[in-house]
């Protein structure tokens, strides 16, 4: 790519208005800065692992070293230009966590961040060295946030803002650039407050700012690749992917919340205005060409066909009728032994219940 002639060089002060002036343009909610360095709560993130409470995302663990520095997951770069994006906190609840309804954050995120660093590049004139990330990279986020004056840790552990809440995507773009870090946020917002650990369906917030994920709906609906636990299959009640009861119990975010903004977040045809027994129904008698056409470019496609249908059973387990016997039925004959178990769990469910 070739670059205009280098512009007069702007210090880092102008250079880093003129950065967070270019992501608001582009749609971004919050924009911060840090410099580059050790990460404060890495050791918090090291004894996470160590609890076990990772299950089987052992992608995290593999990153763990480059966790420890910002500066080592792109080595040369010293600035993160660290970035939110609201997905629609006040959009009604669902059997479908908000953040998972429209097009995968990961893509437009990604695109916004690319075009970011191509007009800084524009700006300064010449190429600037960095990568942006949106969980692509061993990068604690939430730390890198909040060390960039976005938030608070919050007690459910989501990153909070005290005039957004949380229903927003982080992102960070790392930068060879001398930009002016924001003042790290140091207020706890959350006082006495326990409603998220209160209102955690499976007790998966074990202590405040402690999540164990394999408790977590969020992470058995989406990470776990095997069984859902029996125990755990009742409480998680009509939630098909993902989990949000955490954040809509949070005061900042009933108050705060904001509408949705970003077109490409707005909940696709297949799941629209659908509640959690006709969607477990639709997405059980889904072929795999259905399956891939519904759901092309959603978050929802991590957890494959097989991983959809076995929530979709956990649901009608918990609150289907006597008109859901056929569809579970059929599922006993599904091509896939974890449909097959999860099936049978629902059925002698079911046929209690009407008993
Ligand atoms: C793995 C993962 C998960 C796992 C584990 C979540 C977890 N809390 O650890 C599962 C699958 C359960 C999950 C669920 C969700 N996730 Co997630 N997830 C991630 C991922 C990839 C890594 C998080 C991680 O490293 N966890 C390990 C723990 C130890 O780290 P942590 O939660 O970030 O906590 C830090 C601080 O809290 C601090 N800390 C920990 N304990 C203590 C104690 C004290 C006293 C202090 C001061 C600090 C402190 O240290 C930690 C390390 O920096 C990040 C992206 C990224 N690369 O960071 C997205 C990310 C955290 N997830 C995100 C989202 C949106 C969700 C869901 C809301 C999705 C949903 N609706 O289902 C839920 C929320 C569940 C919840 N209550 O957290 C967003 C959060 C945005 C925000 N506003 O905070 C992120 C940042 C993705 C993104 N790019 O936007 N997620
Ligand atoms: S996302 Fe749901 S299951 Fe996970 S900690 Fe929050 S309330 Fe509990
Ligand atoms: S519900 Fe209360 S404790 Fe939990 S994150 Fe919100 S303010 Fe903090």
């Amino acid at each position: 790519m070739s670059c205009p002639p280098s512009a007069p060089a702007l210090d880092p002060a102008a250079m880093t208005r003129l950065a967070k002036a270019q992501a608001y343009a582009l749609g971004f909610h919050l924009a911060g800065v840090a410099a580059l360095g050790p990460s404060e709560t890495a050791d918090r993130f090291e004894a996470w692992l160590d609890a076990g409470y990772a299950g089987e995302m052992d992608y995290l663990a593999r990153g763990a070293e480059k966790r420890r520095d910002t500066r080592l997951p792109k080595p040369g770069t010293t600035h993160a230009l660290v970035v939110a994006l609201d997905y629609g906190g006040r959009e009604p609840s669902g059997p479908v966590a908000r953040y998972a309804r429209g097009e995968d954050y990961h893509d437009v995120m990604d695109r916004r961040l690319r075009e970011l660093h191509r007009r800084l590049e524009r700006e300064v004139g010449h190429q600037i060295d960095g990568k942006p990330y949106v969980d692509t990279g061993p990068l604690l986020e939430r730390d890198l946030a909040r060390r960039a004056g976005l938030g608070w840790f919050g007690k459910n552990t989501n990153l909070l803002h005290p005039a957004r809440g949380s229903f927003f995507f982080l992102g960070a773009l790392v930068l060879d650039l001398a930009l002016e870090p924001d003042a790290p946020f140091a207020t706890d917002h959350c006082g006495s407050c326990t409603r998220c650990i209160d209102a955690c369906p499976t007790g998966a917030i074990v202590a405040p700012r402690e999540l164990d994920a394999t408790r977590c709906i969020s992470y058995l609906t989406i990470e776990q690749r095997g069984e859902i636990p029996a125990a755990l299959r009742p409480l998680v009640g009509e939630l098909l992917y993902g989990c949000d009861i955490c954040q809509e119990v949070c005061p900042w975010n009933v108050k705060f919340a904001q509408a949705l903004e970003v077109p490409e977040f707005a909940p696709r045809e297949v799941l629209a205005g659908k509640d959690a027994r006709t969607l477990a129904r639709d997405i059980l008698a889904m072929t795999q060409e259905e399956f891939s056409r519904a759901f092309s470019r959603s978050p929802m496609k991590r957890a494959k066909l097989r991983g959809l249908k076995r929530n979709a059973t956990v649901v009608l387990g918990n609150l289907g009728a006597s008109e859901d016997v056929t569809v579970l039925t059929q599922s006993l004959d599904d091509s896939e032994p974890l449909v097959r178990e999860h099936a049978a769990w629902a059925l002698a469910r079911v046929r209690r219940r009407e008993r």
